[in-house]
């Protein structure tokens, strides 16, 4: 498949206005302006577009839900506060084609019929953030963003809020607060955004990797759209691939490529002599696979099926030169640390599950710290507020789990089984 999201793209070099003109930018704008908002809604749906910020939701079925005779003001909220680990995508998109984000922002508030639209970059993006800035405005000097676009009647505005820097500003609705100026707490999830989010008014949240495809379904329909993924999955999607492999990368590749084809072929396989033992799919807030997973489609409901989540489809991969109670500590710590210390489960079980996996890691955990354990990560998934610690707690149960061996090996010889002999090759 060649490459349709970051085709023109170069991380380091933002693309200006005419070389984007030139390359085709900004002509999903009178093919929009000459549908109904319904009928582009329509198309979206039927594209099969699934969020590709976390969740995988349907994007068409999401604008869809939000309805036509929404009160105004509208609001569109284009997410790319990145933070997931092991995900960098949305920063390809951002420092190579503000002008891509811009003409995928206005065609799909179009369809939403918001006339105002916030693009949330997470704040260490802050360089891309200046160019988002800049290339907003180039377009409103060249009246395709601003009032009455390209002499449409349909006005829109759009501004760059810079993320205070916390993973929890990515959930949909703490970030509805940090753009209200409150503190990021999530919300609860009733009454949803799609009626009840900035300011009280119908707000809609998608990821940048999701919106940047719209254009693209506008141009070319529904039914070719699908046909770009494999597998069943639809659509082109970002990988990325990291950890123990030997090309770590972005890779753009239909939605439904197999695992093993990503590590083997795309990100150039594991170091000379090693096996694979195991990957998380999605970024951190998901469970682990195993090799028996290599042909396993790279799509939402085929991952949600063997137990985990496609996630943001980054790819962290570990080998047998890996000690997996290490590395889930790591992120766990990371996890404690992003806590939005909102509700007690998450702000005191995340460190206290730390706590505990530090001393297994270090060889002074006890036979009964896994049944520990365990039982934390159920009490801390089910009590919490958010979908934050039910995330986080994930790839702990599945690396108990999957690496048990591992784990008891902690326990009974009192030391990690990588001792200082491997530590050097780590
Ligand atoms: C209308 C319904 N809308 C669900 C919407 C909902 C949201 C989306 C997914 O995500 C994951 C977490 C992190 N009518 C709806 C409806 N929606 N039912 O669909 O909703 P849901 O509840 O399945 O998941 P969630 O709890 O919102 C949690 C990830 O998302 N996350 C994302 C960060 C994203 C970025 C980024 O895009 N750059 O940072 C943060 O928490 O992985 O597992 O929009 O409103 N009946």
């Amino acid at each position: 498949m060649e490459a349709l999201l970051t085709r023109h793209l170069d991380a380091t070099t933002p693309l200006n206005l005419a070389a984007y003109q030139a390359i085709g930018g900004y002509c999903s704008l009178s093919a929009a302006f000459d549908l109904k908002p319904e009928k582009i809604i329509e198309t979206v749906e039927a594209a099969d577009l699934r969020g590709r910020g976390g969740a995988g939701f349907s994007c068409g079925l999401k604008w869809r839900l939000r309805g036509a005779d929404a009160p105004s003001p509208r609001y569109l909220i284009c997410n790319l506060d990145e933070s997931e680990p092991g995900t960098f995508k949305d920063r390809y998109l951002l420092y190579g084609g503000p002008h891509q984000i811009i003409e995928a922002v206005i065609v799909s508030a179009y369809a939403l019929q918001a006339e105002r639209a916030f693009i949330f970059v997470r704040g260490e993006y802050a360089k891309g953030g200046h160019s988002l800035n800049q290339a907003i405005q180039e377009a409103e000097t060249a009246g395709l963003l601003g009032s009455s676009i390209c002499g449409s009647g349909f006005n829109l505005q759009i501004e760059v809020h810079l993320s205070g820097g916390r993973y929890i500003c990515g959930e949909e609705t703490a970030q509805i607060n940090a753009i209200e100026g409150k503190r990021p707490n999530p919300r609860p999830k009733i009454p949803r955004p799609s009626t009840h989010g900035l300011w009280g008014q119908p707000t809609t949240t998608n990821n940048v990797e999701t919106l940047v495809n719209i254009p693209h379904i506008l141009l070319n329909g529904a039914d070719w759209f699908r046909s770009l993924g494999v597998n069943g999955g639809c659509g082109p999607k970002l990988f990325c691939v990291s950890g123990k492999v030997r090309h770590s990368g972005l890779f753009e590749l239909p939605c439904g490529t197999p695992a093993g084809e990503l590590i083997f072929e795309h990100a150039g396989g594991l170091d000379e002599g090693r096996t694979l033992l195991g990957f998380l799919p999605g970024g951190a807030s998901t469970a682990f696979l195993l090799p028996e997973h290599l042909d396993l489609p790279m799509d939402f409901d085929p991952v949600a099926k063997v137990g985990s989540r496609l996630g943001t489809g980054s790819l962290i991969v570990l080998d047998d030169s890996t000690c997996p109670v290490e590395f889930t500590l790591n992120l766990m710590r990371f996890f404690a640390r992003e806590s939005c210390g909102f509700c007690t489960p998450c702000r005191d079980g995340l460190p206290y599950l730390a706590q505990i996996l530090t001393a297994i890691a270090s060889g002074e955990g006890h036979a009964d710290d896994l049944a520990l354990l365990d039982e934390l990560c159920a009490t801390v998934a089910s009590q919490s507020f958010c979908a934050f610690a039910p995330g986080a707690v994930m790839p702990l149960i599945s690396s108990i789990q999957c690496f048990h061996t591992h784990y008891e090996q902690h326990v009974t010889n009192g030391h990690c089984p990588f001792d200082t002999t491997t530590q050097g090759e780590r």
